[in-house]
């Protein structure tokens, strides 16, 4: 038998710098960064041919996050931020792991190496299997790969014994034969990270406005009054979007963030593209910051709420928009009854402020028509996330702020592809309609019954109820909850399957048998039979656009992800009647396939050759509810969070640095918070800090507490903060395993990773 490996990374300080907190966002700092990054790991002359490459009209599509690109106006130099230029160098990096490197390291070697090291071994050049009771991998051949995965999956009592995970870089080609080659196997068991990021944001915008999508354009903060950010750091996750934000102050916009951090870049911004301004004081962002508490969401919303209803009965028709809501609405007079039950008195300690800071978001908010509203995992991630944005919606309702220039919602996407890939089928649910579609084209019978989402995946994992593991991208083991319990899920398995461009933790915490399949990065050509291909993605907004590989592939051994499903679905399916190896010939006849399936893919090879792509339907954008349950956009009911802490506890929230890609790590700083070279941090309000005797750089661990279940995780360094009291805030994917698997979102079973409650406890040695 062989050692358990570790499934979280080792437990080590690494020498932590403290600085000055920046006062402003990108600068000078943050190109010499991603300029550092990028020809450390790529080279100098290729690093600059990649840079030029990114985001432009046909070039490559950053990998960083789903932000979009602008319509026309392009920066000369390259559409490209800090953030994404360590994204691309990560994947265009020159070192290599061949088999020679698995020959030489054992698996439980791996498992001891930091992930910044793991991550920084380079790029895997061929398939790799992990055999039962083997200690290092061994180079196994694609032929012998698919028919290992063809028999497993075979033998299997019921196709859904098996799992199919999805992480958010894939093209649309892939996912889409990724998908129907799950369905023809006859399962829905299609978990992705979506499950993780914004399930929350899909459920209540589907429900609310009938599309699970965002509804603004790049152009509408051209022409917003007032955008507010809420529960996002866009200055490190989507340094691109501060480039809109300054657009919308620019042209007269107001912008309110809302956070308990004060984070850099939303209050100082510097415009990369303009070398002239890089030395400069920069742009003030923010007009109005609201220092919440972790999950006061629902409770500040409900007293802006209670402040719109008070002045409209006070001055009719000063704030309410009453044609937009007769028109198009559902529910007012049910959801502002509700709104009276809660007192201002009540909901206030919830959020932690001053009510004449509240009341000047109301004001704000009161005295401009056109709104938008901005969020991502500050409130996706709660028990009653889908509860937060149901509020959102409420708010942008009562202003008809929505279906407008300069107006509506904005969920900010994560993954690079995460949206499209769901508009592909990734989902543990079929549409009927969809189904029906898959039917006819392909001639089989697609699975109706739901599947299995990321927390039900792994519970059915540890049950041995799913025995088989297939990740399509990503990195399971870490980016999911409650780390040795998910470890242990997979470590039952018979089998899993990692598609990957580099190598990670999921590929040290394995089955009885785990496989190495390694796939061309999207900077690479892509040479099929009739010549070299592009794939397509979507954008948070709904732009589906062309991206384009350049560089020559990291190994001759790489497969594409489109011809690793085909070689999967050929070793696996006896029946199918799609012609899988013809299909990658020329992605042109993917798309011919997703035309023929998904809706708004109406001369999908023709319109996406057009400069920039083009726009698929979106209801909400034009102003029509049909698709909701009442065929109108509905005011829901929402309840504050119910979690009450005790006087010693607090509640956790588990973020990214600057330095990171999901669990990616690109270095050990976390520059904008003046942390450097350190990750195992906790950040804590000083008056806390002195409440529980603690001083700066104290050693701590973290003890989660959950249905009178603890979980610990070991050594972290005291860092004074300006955060609120009673919340704290430490980094993803160190304090996952802090993250119980049962405390997850209603409705959308996303993991509640920033509601954890905790106590601290000094370690003493
Ligand atoms: N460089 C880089 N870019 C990325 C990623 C990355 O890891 N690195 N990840 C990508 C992915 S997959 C995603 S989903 C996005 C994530 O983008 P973000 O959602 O910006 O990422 P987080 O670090 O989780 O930050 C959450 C923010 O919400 C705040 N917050 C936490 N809890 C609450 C709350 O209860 N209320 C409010 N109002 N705020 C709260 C935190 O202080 C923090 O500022 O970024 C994408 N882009
Ligand atoms: N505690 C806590 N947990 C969280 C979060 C949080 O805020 N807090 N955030 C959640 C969120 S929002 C998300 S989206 C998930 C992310 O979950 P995942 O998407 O599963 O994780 P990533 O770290 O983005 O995956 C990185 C791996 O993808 C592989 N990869 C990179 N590029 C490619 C490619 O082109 N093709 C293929 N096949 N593989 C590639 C590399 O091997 C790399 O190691 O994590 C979630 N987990
Ligand atoms: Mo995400």
């Amino acid at each position: 038998m062989t050692k358990k490996t570790n499934a979280q990374p080792p437990k080590k300080f690494t020498g932590i710098k403290l600085t000055e907190i920046p006062t402003k966002a990108v600068g000078t700092k943050a190109i010499s960064s991603a300029l550092q990054h990028v020809f450390s790991e790529v080279g100098v002359i290729k690093g600059i041919g990649v840079l030029k490459n990114l985001n432009q009209t046909y070039g490559l599509d950053c990998p960083g996050c789903a932000w979009p690109d602008p319509d026309e106006k392009r920066a000369f130099l390259a559409e490209y931020c800090e953030n994404g230029a360590k994204a691309i160098a990560e994947e265009a990096t020159k070192n290599r792991i061949s088999p020679m490197f698995f020959a030489t390291h054992s698996v439980e070697e791996l498992s001891n190496w930091s992930d910044y090291e793991i991550g920084k071994s380079g790029r895997i050049t061929h398939p790799m299997i992990l055999k039962e009771g083997a200690t290092h991998y061994e180079e196994i051949s694609w032929e012998e790969a698919f028919k290992t995965i063809g028999n497993e999956l075979n033998s299997l009592a019921s196709p859904n014994e098996a799992v199919f995970y999805t992480s958010g870089r894939t093209s649309n080609e892939a996912a889409f034969l990724y998908q129907l080659f799950v369905r023809q196997f006859g399962t829905n068991n299609l978990p992705d990270c979506s499950n993780m990021c914004h399930e929350s944001s899909g459920a209540a915008l589907s429900e609310t406005l009938g599309i699970g999508k965002g509804s603004v354009t790049l152009d509408d903060f051209n022409h917003a009054d007032l955008v507010m950010v809420i529960g996002q750091n866009p200055g490190t996750n989507h340094p691109r979007m501060l480039t809109a934000l300054s657009e919308t102050k620019k042209n007269g916009g107001k912008i309110i963030s809302i956070n308990p951090l004060p984070e850099v870049g939303l209050k100082n911004y510097v415009d990369p593209q303009n070398p002239l301004k890089w030395i400069g004081k920069g742009q003030e962002l923010t007009d109005l910051f609201l220092q919440v508490k972790i999950n006061g969401d629902v409770a500040l919303l409900k007293i802006i709420l209670k402040m719109m209803k008070q002045r409209e009965l006070e001055q009719p028709n000063s704030v309410f928009n009453h044609q937009f809501i007769q028109e198009k609405t559902a529910g007012l007079d049910a959801f502002l009854e509700d709104l009276d039950k809660y007192s201002i008195e009540d909901l206030l300690p919830q959020t932690g402020l001053e009510i004449s800071q509240i009341e000047q978001a109301a004001e704000l908010i009161i005295n401009n028509e056109k709104i938008i509203i901005c969020w991502a995992m500050g409130l996706t991630q709660h028990k009653n996330a889908v509860d937060n944005i149901r509020e959102v919606v409420n708010l942008l309702l009562l202003k008809g702020s929505i279906g407008k220039k300069g107006a509506g919602t904005c969920p900010v996407r994560g993954h690079s592809n995460v949206q499209g890939d769901r508009t592909m089928g990734i989902w543990e649910k079929l549409k009927p309609e969809f189904g029906k579609k898959l039917a006819k084209e392909f001639d089989f019978s697609p699975p109706t019954e739901t599947g299995y989402d990321v927390v039900s995946a792994i519970e059915a994992m540890h049950k041995e109820e799913a025995k088989v593991f297939f990740g399509m991208g990503g990195n399971f083991v870490s980016a999911t909850p409650d780390t040795e319990f998910t470890a242990d899920a997979l470590r039952k398995c018979n089998l899993t399957v990692q598609v990957s461009t580099k190598l990670n933790r999921s590929h040290l915490i394995h089955g009885k048998q785990a496989l190495i399949l390694p796939c061309l990065g999207r900077s690479e050509k892509d040479a099929q039979a009739s010549g070299e291909q592009f794939v397509t993605v979507e954008n948070s907004m709904g732009v589906v656009h062309q991206s384009v590989g350049h560089l020559k592939p990291a190994s001759e051994h790489l497969l594409s992800e489109p011809a690793i499903v085909a070689g999967l679905a050929t070793a696996t399916l006896q029946n199918s009647k799609v012609e899988w190896n013809q299909l990658i010939t020329n992605y042109d006849l993917i798309r011919d396939k997703i035309e023929a399936t998904i809706k708004g893919f109406e001369n999908y090879n023709e319109r996406v050759r057009k400069k920039g792509g083009f726009y698929l339907p979106n209801n909400a954008r034009d102003n029509n509810f049909k698709p909701t349950a009442t065929g109108k956009a509905n005011f829901t009911i929402n309840k504050p969070s119910e979690i009450y802490l005790r006087d010693h506890q607090f509640m956790l929230m588990t973020i990214r640095t600057h330095d990171q890609y999901n669990t990616t790590i690109y270095g050990l700083n976390d520059r904008y918070r003046g942390v450097l070279n350190e990750r195992r941090v906790v950040f804590i309000n000083p008056k806390d800090m002195q409440k529980l005797g603690l001083k700066k750089l104290d050693k701590v661990n973290l003890i989660s507490h959950f249905n009178n279940e603890q979980r610990t995780a070991e050594g972290f360094l005291i860092i004074p903060y300006s955060i609120p009291q009673q919340c704290v805030a430490t980094y993803f994917p160190e304090a996952n395993v802090l993250v119980p698997i049962k405390s997850k979102a209603n409705i959308s079973n996303t993991p509640a990773s920033k509601t954890v409650v905790i106590t601290i406890e000094k370690v003493t040695i």
